[in-house]
């Protein structure tokens, strides 16, 4: 192990937050430069290899997996695939090992009169599904069943789930992960550009002279494409606006420690400075985009003396961030959670949309209005999991849109819903509202994801059927399952994930899932033909052939991928970012959106939109004085650690104990000592958590990863209007010495 530990901490850029003999500390393992360090060095390995995708982030590394005599030996990462160029971060290395973990799911459970889970076969499994979920709705109606899915299974696999719950077995409500995360990103950019259309290729952050972060933390949420922007040999200026000082923060040129929350104010401050100095492109404005006029009234009062007094920058800072714009050629604007999970994350998402477009800074390499993605196949879902949009890129409210799908897949156009779901907040109430009864969990963990999770652990509670497919039955959601199904994981199954440049790629079945366990995709062919409608899906017979109707659904939309012949076609390309049409005639391997100044709106132009902050619901009071931040902890922790916390090397990489940062200036007032335990408490619940004592944090704000199952049980359950994203950045809480 310690031979492998070594080799991670040559080969990949380590977080920085260990836990040593009971105490915190913040060290570099390793300089996370584009020196060469991420590189895989040539070494004796087995001849037989095969590569695929990585099942965490959506950064969407290929990696190869060697074999011999058919068994798996090792893993590597692919030097000849565009993402990642031969580099891989410490889960990427790790992949395999998880899949090993005692508490896999081997065999469907099922909750008995004494409550106890108990193995069961999948004859038996399916008909106490099928009959539990047909009786709830022969009890309280069609809609009182429900989906819950993610961003980390395969499209075709997504594709599946969605048309199986609603076409075949008459859901309307059913939303994903996705909703914690990207749902911001997907409305700013329908609004603003007319689509979902994330309009960057990762070269972008190779290309650029100025990259802007916002909100995020890629050194270890992304390390790969951190890895892509220390290639960057523009001298680029690096300005990250984070209220923390982050591992990303250390690196900047220019960090913007910017009061939580105060992110729209600060970009209609910089919108101001760069009409006033007439730092923008009227060009593009004209060709490309309507009512700048209009915003530019708008961000008139948004004088520099409030924006510095309201962000709590000085106005030298925001000068310099706006001349650094203006000063060189390409700015490419990045974003992550600390924008989409907000109470007003569309108009942020929007207020950094505005920035690109009124400098023309979009279309161009080096450039763009970038929200980065954040699971595996975050994209997939978004295009083709048919919860908020009809499959391919479609709207369920579109009445042509249902025409199309219901021909494509032979169905009787009246199975297709004609609104939209229940976003995930209004699933969760409707179940406390008594008005759904069945929930049907895949590849998800709420009762430790959710916002504000003592109710939310109480709402799944009440449920009559709660059914959860995961790899592992040892799961919060798992453990308060009726009926756990147990799940193939990455590298058990076949299929194709959407990186984050919109880049498709292959993922393989290297080896076999354990005992009984099976692909979601068998899964769901199953319950089709339990339920009765297995011959709506005889088509759906395998991935490849799902590919197939995945592509005829795309045709003639933004996301048309037609011209992508299979998936060899995928691997031969390195993957293939979307669009890529039968007739379009262009098969670069990198290629980015709007390189024509036209837009998905009918009349091909982007729009300007803008709105008045709105201070944060929950502001610190004196019984709870702090600003409690949340997010990712190290780069070898993912989410609900079901996955990351099976590998022993991993776990020698971040500290096992929850943690708080907390400024030394806040900690000695309350008497709180380095590593001393403590507890945080909100008005709706409580955690324990080592104190790490850092200035990385402003006094009055504290930050606490979200891998820890008490995180969530003090997050305040608040929404954007728009999007309906759970805002996990802010809330109020007290620190008390335990
Ligand atoms: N190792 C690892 N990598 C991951 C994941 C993981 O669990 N582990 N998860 C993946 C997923 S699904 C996602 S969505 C991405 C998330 O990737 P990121 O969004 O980069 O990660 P977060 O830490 O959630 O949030 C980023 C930053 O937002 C800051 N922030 C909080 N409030 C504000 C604010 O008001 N304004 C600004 N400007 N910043 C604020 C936080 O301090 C934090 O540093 O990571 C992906 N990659
Ligand atoms: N406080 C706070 N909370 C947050 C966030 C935050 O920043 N702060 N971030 C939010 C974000 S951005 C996200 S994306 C969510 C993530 O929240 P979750 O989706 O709940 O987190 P995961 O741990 O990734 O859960 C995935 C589950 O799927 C299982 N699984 C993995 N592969 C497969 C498979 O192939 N098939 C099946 N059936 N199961 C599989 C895993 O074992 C795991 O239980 O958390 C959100 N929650
Ligand atoms: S950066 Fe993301 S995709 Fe690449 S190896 Fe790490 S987790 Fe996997
Ligand atoms: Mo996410």
């Amino acid at each position: 192990m310690n031979s492998l530990l070594k080799r991670l901490s040559e080969l990949s850029p380590v977080s920085l937050i260990h836990q040593r003999d009971g105490k915190l500390t913040r060290e570099l393992l390793l300089e996370p430069a584009g020196n060469g360090l991420g590189q895989v060095p040539s070494r004796q390995l087995p001849d037989a290899t095969t590569t695929m995708v990585c099942g965490y982030c959506s950064t969407g590394c290929g990696l190869k997996i060697h074999l011999r005599d058919h068994e798996v030996v090792n893993l590597s990462p692919e030097t000849n695939y565009p993402v990642n160029l031969g580099m891989a971060c410490p889960k990427g290395w790790e992949a395999l090992t998880v899949l090993d973990a005692p508490d896999r799911a081997t065999t469907p459970l099922l909750r008995n009169a004494d409550g106890q889970l108990v193995p069961v076969d999948w004859n038996r499994a399916m008909n106490e599904f099928v009959s539990r979920m047909k009786a709830i709705q022969q009890t309280h109606g069609p809609q009182s069943i429900a989906f819950l899915s993610t961003g980390q299974i395969p499209t075709e696999e997504m594709a599946f789930l969605g048309a199986l719950a609603k076409f075949g077995m008459g859901m309307l409500h059913g939303d994903g992960n996705t909703r914690q995360c990207m749902a911001t990103a997907v409305v700013a950019y329908k609004q603003a550009f007319g689509f979902d259309a994330p309009p960057y290729t990762y070269a972008d952050f190779e290309e650029s002279d100025v990259l802007v972060f916002t909100g995020a933390n890629p050194c270890l949420a992304h390390p790969i494409m951190w890895e892509r922007v220390m290639r960057n040999r523009r001298s680029p200026e690096i300005i990250v606006i984070d209220p923390r000082m982050t591992e990303t923060a250390m690196y900047a040129t220019q960090h913007l420690a910017i009061a939580p929350k105060s992110d729209q104010t600060l970009f209609y401050g910089i919108a101001r400075i760069l009409i006033e100095q007439g730092w923008i492109n009227h060009t593009f404005i004209e060709q490309s985009t309507e009512d700048f006029e209009k915003f530019a009234k708008f961000v008139e009062p948004f004088e520099i003396s409030r924006v510095a007094a309201e962000t709590h920058l000085r106005p030298e800072q925001l000068r310099r961030f706006a001349e650094s714009i203006h000063e060189r050629d390409r700015t490419s604007f990045w974003w992550t959670m600390g924008v989409n999970q907000s109470h007003q994350g569309v108009r942020t998402a929007q207020a950094i949309i505005n920035l690109a477009l009124m400098t023309g800074n979009i279309g161009r390499p080096g450039t763009g209005a970038n929200s980065i993605t954040g699971q595996c196949n975050a994209m997939g879902s978004r295009l083709f999991s048919n919860t908020t949009g009809l499959l391919g890129g479609h709207e369920f409210t579109n009445p042509s849109h249902r025409e199309k799908v219901a021909k494509v897949l032979g169905i009787d156009p009246v199975r297709i819903p004609s609104e939209n779901s229940w976003a995930y907040n209004e699933i969760m109430e409707g179940i406390l509202r008594g008005k759904i009864k069945g929930l049907w969990v895949i590849c998800t963990n709420p009762a430790h994801s959710w916002i504000n999770q003592n109710q939310a652990r109480d709402i799944l509670d009440r449920l009559d059927f709660l059914v959860v497919q995961d790899m592992y039955h040892t799961t919060e959601t798992a453990q308060r399952a009726h009926l756990i199904l147990p799940a193939a994981g990455w590298g058990e199954k076949e299929g194709t994930f959407i990186n984050s440049e919109r880049r498709i790629g292959v993922l393989k079945k290297v080896r076999k899932a354990p005992g009984q366990a099976l692909a979601d995709f068998q899964i769901f062919q199953l319950i089709a033909h339990y339920w009765g409608c297995g011959e709506m899906f005889q088509r759906w017979s395998d991935p490849a052939t799902v590919f197939e109707i995945l592509k005829e659904l795309s045709q003639g939309r933004p996301c048309d991928i037609s011209g992508i012949t299979d998936y060899s076609f995928l691997e031969e390309h390195g993957g293939v970012q979307w669009p890529f049409a039968a007739d379009q005639g262009d098969d670069r391997q990198e290629r980015r959106l709007f390189e024509d100044g036209r837009f998905f709106h009918a009349n091909g132009k982007a729009k300007f939109l803008a709105e008045e902050p709105r201070p944060v619901t929950e502001r610190p009071s004196a019984q709870f004085p702090f600003q409690l931040l949340t997010g990712r902890g190290s780069a070898s922790q993912w989410h609900t650690q079901t996955r990351t916390s099976k590998s022993a090397v991993l776990r020698k990489l971040y500290p096992e104990q929850p943690f708080i940062e907390i400024n030394p200036a806040d900690a000695r007032a309350l008497g709180i000592t380095p590593n001393a335990w403590v507890r945080v408490e909100s008005q709706r619940g409580e955690m324990r958590a080592m104190a790490f004592l850092t200035p990385a944090v402003a006094p009055g704000v504290v930050f606490i990863p979200m891998h820890y199952e008490g995180t969530n049980r003090l997050t305040d359950p608040v929404f954007d209007p728009y999007s309906k994203q759970p805002s996990y950045k802010s809330c109020a809480v007290r620190v008390i010495p335990a």
